[in-house]
């Protein structure tokens, strides 16, 4: 599975070198040594990866690195992996492909700047220059012919021409989203980038704004991505897993409360729930302050407007929500229950509901829900149990479907006959038979839902890749032609300012529309780094070419045969590559075989500490 595989090819005997025997090498002196043998494979070009097509080729890559300004031992044990297999490899008669390359956009070289002066591009390429001074002595089998900075208008260039080749597929899209803002940085912050409600760099309060937004349209292909992850054999089970839950497939029941007392224009409140075996259970019903229905009440009423205002100002992660005090407003509301028109519910707006799951809607069943309980205790809601568990020893707040448990024969399920009675089920049986209830009774159907989101890549810094459109008063939002790619970045921005300095600069968003030509703006939003290492191991197979990729050589080389990385990136950066590939397949830049470009994946950790050892073990 996840252990390198140091095979031969088929037909290709190893070359089985064996030491001579009696000859005994004198002291190691590296510098005269290494110099030796690197000059000799430097002039004789021995790393240098040829396509040839009577060979059998052979990729291997490790994940490249952030030119953050040193090379650190774990990168030296992440390339020397890399190097060894390689090394081995060409020794079995394979044509190798080692390539190296740098991760170079990013916050820091913008951080750098604003702490210390200077400028992005010459922090970035300055240490481009430091760390590849470090790693050249180690002699690394590595094809530095192909070496390229994601940084360098060449690849980014490369980079926009797919944005609008995507965009043009509709992979990608514009949106109004909530986001993390920084009030005092002026940014949009990542969820990773907000520590205890606060922005990592300002410590300002990060509130919940509302921006336009690009996004690549990833959860299309969720139920793909999710699929597919059964033919990486060759990659550690537990990165698969961790892929599995974070695309987060559920079975579920959509159906609709019908309103009462609500404004014109909401007779119906959508609801999405995993846990339709509880629905009998369920004593209020709640929406999220985003929600339609919650931001026409804001409009009419101060105090709803007040209490939302309240819940925007905790960030949009799940974990700053899942640590919030569980909040809520009564609306004065009434929802009709869909199992019984004769109950009616509560609406109340929510603080921990997030929009951009299922609907933004729920109905919650105390009883068997711990969130839900929390908030029914604190505002004396009642808790009615539908079914009692097994086991006497499990709360009831915490019992989850996939236990075994006794549906009850109360009053409150006597209309959902199908799956009440005596018998003990699982709690999948429960949800699978609540749906065939609804469905038969026309209360709602089954729908298959995922947690993953679309990938938000729009972010509102300087140094990273401008998105290649504009703005123009008359056309709407057009792409840059393509004649005119790279859209580069401008050299004279300053930092002193917190905010974009794209947005201030004084002419750089001035530009002619591609479309009817009149005066028009630039996008001052930039793409995500991850959108840049979602490509570049396609890249590397024609690193100059003049388009993203060359169809011989990328049908040469591609897949990667063995990736070597950090566990850190388990989630988004291989997850982003797969879903780019697929992109990437769909806008004819690299060949159906290589939607899944990562053959073998060997995650190697990552060196965190320092180690001490006592002298004498
Ligand atoms: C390690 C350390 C430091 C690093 N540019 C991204 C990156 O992580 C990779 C992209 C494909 C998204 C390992 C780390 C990773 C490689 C490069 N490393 N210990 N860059 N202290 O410079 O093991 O796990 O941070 O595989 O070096 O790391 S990086
Ligand atoms: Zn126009």
């Amino acid at each position: 599975g996840s252990s390198l595989d140091l095979s031969a090819p088929a037909g290709v005997a190893s070359a089985g070198r064996i030491p001579h025997e009696g000859l005994v090498m004198s002291r190691y002196a590296p510098a005269e040594t290494e110099m030796k043998w690197q000059t000799a494979w430097d002039e004789a070009g021995v790393f240098t990866a040829r396509r040839d097509p009577a060979k059998p080729k052979y990729y291997v890559l490790e994940m490249f690195p952030y030119p953050s300004g040193r090379i650190h031992m774990g990168h030296v044990r992440n390339y020397t992996m890399g190097d060894v297999v390689a090394r081995y490899k060409m020794s079995c008669g394979f044509s190798v492909l080692h390539p190296m390359g740098w991760d170079a956009f990013g916050m820091p070289a913008e951080n750098a700047a604003m702490e210390r002066g200077g400028h992005p591009k010459d922090w970035t390429y300055g240490n481009i220059a430091d760390m590849r001074g470090q790693m050249k002595p180690l002699g690394l089998s590595i094809d530095w012919s192909r070496e390229f900075a994601t940084c360098d208008p060449e690849y980014y260039g490369q980079q926009q021409a797919m944005f609008i080749d995507m965009l043009h597929d509709g992979l990608v899209y514009r949106k109004n989203a909530v986001v993390n803002w920084d009030p005092v940085d002026m940014t949009v912050l990542a969820n990773e980038q907000v520590i205890d409600g606060r922005g990592w760099r300002s410590g300002a309060l990060v509130e919940r704004k509302e921006l336009t937004q690009w996004f690549f349209r990833i959860s299309d292909y969720a139920g793909e991505l999710l699929e597919a992850l059964d033919g990486l054999k060759d990659w550690p089970e537990k990165v698969r897993l961790m892929q599995a839950n974070w695309i987060g497939q559920s079975r579920g029941l959509q159906f609709a409360f019908s309103t009462l007392g609500a404004p014109e224009g909401f007779d119906r409140i959508e609801v999405y729930t995993t846990r339709p075996d509880t629905l009998m259970g369920a004593s209020f019903a709640a929406i999220s302050p985003d929600h339609p229905l919650a931001k026409h009440l804001e409009r009419h009423n101060p105090e709803i407007a007040e209490f939302v205002a309240e819940c925007r100002r905790i960030g949009t992660t799940e974990e700053a929500l899942e640590k919030a005090e569980k909040r809520g407003m009564d609306t004065g509301i009434r929802v009709r229950h869909p199992l019984d028109e004769a109950l009616e519910l509560p609406v109340y707006i929510a603080n921990f509901i997030l929009m951009d799951y299922g609907t933004g809607a729920i109905f919650g069943c105390p009883a068997h829900d711990a969130r839900d309980f929390e908030f029914a205790t604190k505002y004396g809601l009642p808790i009615h149990s539908v079914f009692r568990p097994l086991a006497d020893d499990t709360a009831l707040a915490d019992l989850v479907p996939t236990e075994e448990y006794v549906p009850l024969k109360s009053e409150r399920v006597r209309y959902i006959r199908g799956f009440a009675g005596d018998e003990v089920q699982t709690g999948e049986e429960g949800v699978a038979a609540a749906i065939a209830y609804c469905e038969a009774n026309g209360i709602g159907r089954g729908v298959t839902n995922y947690r993953l989101r679309d990938w938000g890549l729009s972010r509102q810094r300087y140094w990273g890749c401008p998105i290649p459109v504009v703005h123009c008063a008359d056309c709407g939002v057009v792409p840059e032609k393509k004649e005119n790619l790279p859209v580069r970045l401008p050299d004279d921005v300053s930092f002193d300012q917190p905010g974009n300095p794209l947005d201030r600069h004084p002419t750089w968003r001035d530009c002619a529309c591609p479309s009817c030509g009149k005066p028009a703006r630039r996008e001052t939003d930039t793409m995500d780094t991850f959108v840049d290492s979602s490509w570049y191991y396609a890249r590397f197979t024609a690193p100059h070419a003049a388009t993203p990729t060359v169809p011989e050589e990328a049908d040469y080389w591609m897949n990667v045969d063995q990736y070597i990385g950090g566990i850190e990136h388990a989630i988004l950066h291989l997850l982003y590559s797969r879903f780019f590939a697929r992109a990437m397949h769909k806008t004819g830049h690299l060949p159906a075989t290589a939607i899944e470009p990562f053959n073998a994946l060997f995650t190697q950790g990552m060196v965190t500490h320092e180690i001490y050892m006592t002298r004498d073990s």
